[in-house]
């Protein structure tokens, strides 16, 4: 019978046994009488030793039937004594890039160019196995407190965020637009199932390249019915959180080892702190004037900063104006109860130096949300499928939305969001 595949991550099990292993040639070295592979598969790599081998070039994929040698100066302390070679899809050229020797972000376009086959490198696919775990930690633990997947079109007649930076499509002959967020969707599906979540790609025409925007990027999207306020929303984002770091702790603490990356303690009540207030704050404590009516990204690496210093690698931002937020966004109360005209229930979440989520208490009541529209001057036309909902009893509803890279780069220690994607897409990138 034929020996069941081991995965090189279980040798320490089989000491002294046979096993077989399928993966690719990570490494090779060829001293004559004997020849050295070291064999990558999904868990890991390990060397093997053999003699009289014809060695493939390397990223062929192999198969390896041998015996396990505990080997103290081997990868994971162990070594496979090759017995049998098979070489089951030869690598027709040599890679363009030697994986095994790329240093991490040196050269960051050839590895992009490259990215097919650069992606195959250990930390490369390090990242993206975080962000996959992730993501499974964002679903569970949603559908643990009674959230529904949704998916939602990302081919749309208007934009959910504002004018700017949408992608015109030719839609059969129709101007249409490649989705910026789910924002609207997921708010008409509270109707439905009071709670939703939706993990998908979103588009934004961002000109500018900054190692923090990407054209396509993974959006987790949440969005909670019968909330009292904001607050209910902030508390689901930091139970979140917490699971999901929890989950990484059982699932990828060995790809934070390989990053040299640390998983964060999510705090039981991450800090809270309002626009104005934060504004005030980074420019007393650290003399920096913000400009505009947000925080500039020089503001929000300070305010991390000064919560870190206080235990925090997490800080809301509360109490966004009018101004700085989108028309959907809920008023905040003045003292007397009455909505206010300045001052929103919206939130930015900041982890270490960035935004990683905005969100907030969303317009439910109909005359309100008319009355926003043509406050900022859009077509209710445009929007006239969205605001029909509101006609039916949507209850007080909020939610947010966690960019994925984002939050995988800064959790990796990772510089530029492209790496925390597989085929980013960026103002020159169409390819891979
Ligand atoms: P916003 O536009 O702030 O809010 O986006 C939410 C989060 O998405 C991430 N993000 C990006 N990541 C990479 N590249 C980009 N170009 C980019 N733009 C945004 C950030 C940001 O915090 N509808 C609201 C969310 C809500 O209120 O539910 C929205 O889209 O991490």
């Amino acid at each position: 019978a034929r020996l069941p595949r081991t995965l090189t991550r279980d040798l320490s099990a089989h000491d002294g046994q046979q096993v077989r292993l399928q993966g690719f040639v990570h490494a090779r070295r060829d001293l004559g009488g004997v020849q050295f592979v070291v064999l990558r598969d999904v868990s890991g790599v390990t060397q093997c030793v053999g003699s009289g081998l014809h060695l493939p070039l390397a990223e062929s994929s192999v198969e390896v039937v041998g015996t396990v040698k505990a080997h103290p100066k081997a990868p994971g302390g162990f070594e496979v004594q090759i017995a049998e070679f098979r070489v089951i899809s030869a690598a027709v050229e040599p890679p363009p890039v030697e994986i095994p020797k790329m240093e991490w972000h040196v050269n960051p376009e050839t590895m992009l160019d490259y990215r097919v086959v650069t992606v195959r490198g250990l930390k490369e696919r390090a990242a993206l196995k975080v962000q996959a775990e992730l993501v499974a930690g964002f679903r569970d633990h949603l559908m643990a407190e009674g959230f529904t997947e949704i998916s939602t079109p990302k081919i749309v007649s208007a934009g959910a965020e504002g004018g700017a930076n949408l992608f015109p499509i030719d839609y059969f002959g129709r101007a249409a637009f490649l989705a910026q967020s789910p924002q609207l969707y997921k708010q008409i599906m509270v109707g439905v199932f009071e709670r939703v979540f939706e993990v998908a790609p979103v588009y934004r025409a961002e000109e500018h390249a900054t190692s923090r925007h990407l054209n396509e990027y993974l959006s987790l999207d949440v969005e909670m019915g019968f909330i009292e306020d904001e607050e209910d929303v902030m508390a689901l984002e930091n139970r979140l959180l917490a699971a999901i770091m929890e989950r990484l702790r059982a699932t990828a603490q060995a790809e934070f080892t390989l990053l040299g990356a640390t998983i964060p303690e999510v705090p039981a009540h991450i800090p809270r702190i309002t626009l104005l207030d934060a504004r005030a704050l980074v420019t007393e404590k650290y003399g920096h004037a913000v400009g505009g009516k947000d925080l500039d990204p020089e503001a929000e690496r300070l305010l991390c900063q000064h919560y870190a210093e206080q235990g925090s690698d997490f800080v809301f931002v509360t109490k966004y104006p009018r101004a700085a937020r989108p028309f959907y966004a809920h008023p905040d109360a003045n003292a007397d109860g009455t909505p206010s005209t300045e001052i929103t229930r919206g939130f930015d979440l900041l982890f270490r130096g960035i935004e990683i989520t905005s969100g907030g208490q969303r317009i439910h009541d109909h005359a309100m949300l008319m009355d926003s529209i043509a406050a900022y001057r859009l077509s209710p036309e445009s929007l006239a499928g969205y605001t029909e909902v509101f006609k039916y009893g949507m209850p007080p509803h909020g939610g947010f939305a966690i960019g994925a890279e984002r939050l995988t780069a800064k959790l990796l220690g990772i510089s530029n969001v492209r790496y925390a994607r597989a085929f980013p897409r960026d103002r020159h990138r169409l390819t891979p």
